[in-house]
């Protein structure tokens, strides 16, 4: 009772004094959350403290992911983690420290409007990354609890994933941390958890982004026990991530990282095979947490770390807090920032409790908000705060000495050898005047979009030659011009190749997405024999080529001495049969079987064979196509390669016509020679032709 009215009159005074934050900072320390023995005494708050928690955000936050770009994201940064002496490197070497914000358990709520889990979302974690500087989520997968192995494992499954693979589109790492608590003993789930790091290490074995934490907190066990859990659980995770960052919790609610270094896990203990120095030699990639609350753990604890550190040992602060360690009651800002120094000193990463809006001092948000993205300056608690002013500055220094140095690598690949910064922007003053000194930006526009544009990167390379130069990769490529670029980075350079003065064609195309035309198409031959194309593709072997697939064809245009298209037609029946006066089709027949086949492309000019049958009546003796089709132009213009139309036409409308259709018969000849059938059939024409399939021709009578 004293006690809280003692609070409030801080409050009444404070709102005058500091404002919101210290009124936010007053809600909260009604709250009771004290999991640790250890703590149950920090529960009073003095007017000492609350001055110093009275923190507010020295940026202006918008919430909208709009507002943010990220020119590289952390994992196009750095890619694969590994740990190098007490560091964690990145891919290049580089030394990396990561900056964290941890969800609250995912099993959780606040008790009524929030579920923990639902801060998973891909626009809170763009936010955080862009916004706030944090390139690590870690996601707490409390074991007890009513959690992981208390019933809860299947929807906590489909939030892990969730945010690994919101983590992952955002090039962020993630730690998946398997939050022993109440059970101190790791032991306890040990089954349970080799299950877990089985089935998450090989769900994400490919990605370097993720980070396996094995036990948050063991506590009130022995160092010997936490070791004996790790040998037995890490080789789980090797066996299919031989190379992820791992991080092992200490004693003590992961503080005794002194422990840990006096008998640390060695190669040997996680793959008992090895012999000899290569068995007693520190396992590779894994670290140990140190774990702190600013208002409980100062000095005795920081010396742990200190020992750690000087013997050797990798450390990663995967959970901290500013308050005490029930999550709730005082801050202390100046012993957190203390603690921040010597991770500055040490390069230990670090990841803050927690991104909720719970009850509690730890809390990032206020209570009352419940936004699950789109924060603003007035959602933050003192520890949001006080979070955002701490990494912020350190992700904008890590920005811009990434940006302003010098690179040719990106996600893994150097381009050096088509890519030069200074004579890329020196050579296209619009670059240099969108990116200015930013080195990162200008490589990732030349690889957005600088190589399909034809942008020369650097003195050697000039696509348009080493196109013009290789006809292989012209007929493997096209006019894709990124390709040429990936050609020579991957292997056109160990090849020998040169992307020099070439500025004439070299060899000729004739191979399109994948389909070799030679048998039909010859690029001088198609130039050569066509005015209009030599003016356009006089040069350019792929251009010609694409208008001989996309509209040459169809034009039934020849490009190689030994196919014409209307000579293989006209020789052909079955074909014409089936393609009738899709052009491009008996092409395409050629190509792909008529050659082989053994058919002849050229020296064909009349139809040969052909259709003279319709409704069972043989007109073979008085029609055939070859014929008919030759002797009447307006026929041929209507009709084509269309075997079908031309009898339909012979024999409604041709015969009345009196149309001739064979050499052998002449309609006129046969009228004018018997005079029986013209009393017959007078002027009817039709009836002579059908007269003389009949009977006449068995008769003997003759119209030629
Ligand atoms: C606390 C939460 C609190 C919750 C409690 C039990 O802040 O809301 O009621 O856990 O689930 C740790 C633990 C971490 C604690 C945190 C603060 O890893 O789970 O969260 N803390 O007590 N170690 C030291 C402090």
């Amino acid at each position: 009772m004293k006690k809280i009215r003692k609070i409030r009159t801080i409050k009444k005074r404070s709102i005058v004094a500091v404002g919101l934050a210290l009124m936010l900072l007053c809600m909260n320390v009604s709250t009771t959350n004290v999991h640790a023995e250890e703590v149950e005494t920090e529960k009073t708050i003095d007017s000492t403290t609350l001055t110093a928690s009275s923190v507010t955000c020295n940026y202006t936050l918008t919430g909208r992911v709009e507002d943010y770009t990220c020119n590289a994201t952390p994992y196009e940064m750095h890619g694969q983690l590994s740990v190098s002496g007490t560091n964690i490197v990145d891919q290049y070497g580089n030394t990396v420290v990561l900056r964290g914000v941890s969800l609250h358990g995912i099993q959780h709520t606040n008790g009524s409007t929030t579920a923990f889990k639902d801060y998973v979302n891909p626009s809170a974690f763009q936010i955080l990354r862009d916004e706030w500087g944090v390139n690590l989520i870690r996601i707490p997968v409390y074991t007890a609890e009513n959690g992981y192995c208390q019933g809860n494992a299947s929807s906590m499954d489909a939030t892990i994933q969730s945010a690994v693979d919101y983590a992952t589109q955002l090039g962020m790492y993630v730690i998946i941390d398997w939050h022993i608590l109440s059970d101190g003993n790791p032991t306890t789930y040990q089954s349970q958890a080799i299950s877990f790091f089985s089935k998450y290490s090989a769900m994400y074995k490919n990605h370097g982004n993720v980070i396996y934490e094995i036990c948050n907190e063991p506590n009130n066990i022995d160092w010997n026990t936490v070791k004996n859990y790790a040998k037995t659980v890490i080789p789980y995770i090797r066996a299919n991530a031989p190379n992820a960052l791992i991080c092992v919790g200490t004693p003590q609610w992961s503080q005794r990282v002194d422990e840990a270094a006096a008998n640390p896990i060695t190669a040997g203990d996680i793959n008992p095979s090895l012999t000899g120095s290569a068995a007693t030699v520190k396992a590779s990639n894994i670290l140990y947490s140190i774990h702190f609350y600013s208002a409980t753990h100062y000095d005795n604890i920081r010396q742990y770390v200190v020992t750690a550190h000087n013997a050797g040992l990798p450390i990663f602060c995967t959970e901290f807090g500013i308050c005490d360690a029930s999550g709730n009651g005082n801050y202390d800002i100046g012993n957190a920032d203390t603690w921040m120094n010597l991770f500055k000193n040490y390069n230990i990463s670090f990841a803050c409790w927690n991104l909720s809006n719970n009850n509690e001092s730890s809390a990032m948000f206020v209570r009352s908000c419940t936004k699950l993205n789109g924060w603003t300056n007035s959602d933050l608690n003192t520890t949001g705060a006080w979070f955002i002013n701490t990494v912020r500055p350190m992700y904008q220094e890590e920005m811009a000495n990434y940006s302003s140095t010098p690179t040719t690598v990106y996600d893994g690949v150097d381009y050096s050898a088509v890519y030069d910064y200074d004579y890329y922007v020196t050579k296209y003053p619009d670059i240099k005047a969108a990116f200015g000194t930013n080195h990162y930006a200008a490589l990732q526009h030349f690889l957005l979009c600088g190589m399909q544009e034809g942008r020369q990167g650097n003195e050697e390379f000039n696509v348009v030659y080493y196109k013009n130069r290789y006809v292989d990769l012209r007929n493997a490529f096209g006019t894709n011009l990124k390709n040429y670029y990936m050609h020579y980075v991957i292997n056109g350079q160990k090849e020998g190749r040169d992307g020099k003065n070439y500025s004439s064609l070299v060899g000729r195309v004739t191979t399109l997405d994948g389909v070799d035309y030679s048998a039909v198409y010859n690029f001088d031959y198609y130039i050569g024999q066509y005015g209009d194309l030599k003016k356009v593709y006089g040069n350019d072997d792929i251009g010609a080529l694409q208008h001989f697939v996309a509209c040459g064809m169809n034009e039934g245009r020849q490009a190689c001495s030994s196919f014409n298209v209307m000579s293989y037609a006209y020789k052909y029946y079955d074909l014409r049969a089936a393609f009738r006066n899709d052009l491009r089709q008996y092409y395409i027949h050629y190509i792909i079987c008529g050659k082989k086949e053994g058919r002849i492309g050229t020296g064909t000019t009349t139809m040969q064979g052909g259709l003279t049958t319709y409704n069972g009546v043989d007109y073979s003796v008085v029609y055939n196509v070859g014929y008919y089709s030759k002797k009447y132009a307006d026929l041929r213009s209507a009709f084509g390669l269309d075997d079908e139309a031309y009898l339909m036409h012979f024999i409604s409308c041709g015969m009345n016509e009196g149309r001739q259709g064979s050499s052998k018969f002449n309609v006129l000849l046969y009228k004018n020679r018997y005079v029986d059938l013209q009393v017959a059939f007078g002027n009817d024409l039709r009836q002579y032709y059908v007269h003389y399939i009949q009977c006449g021709r068995i008769e003997g009578r003759t119209a030629k």
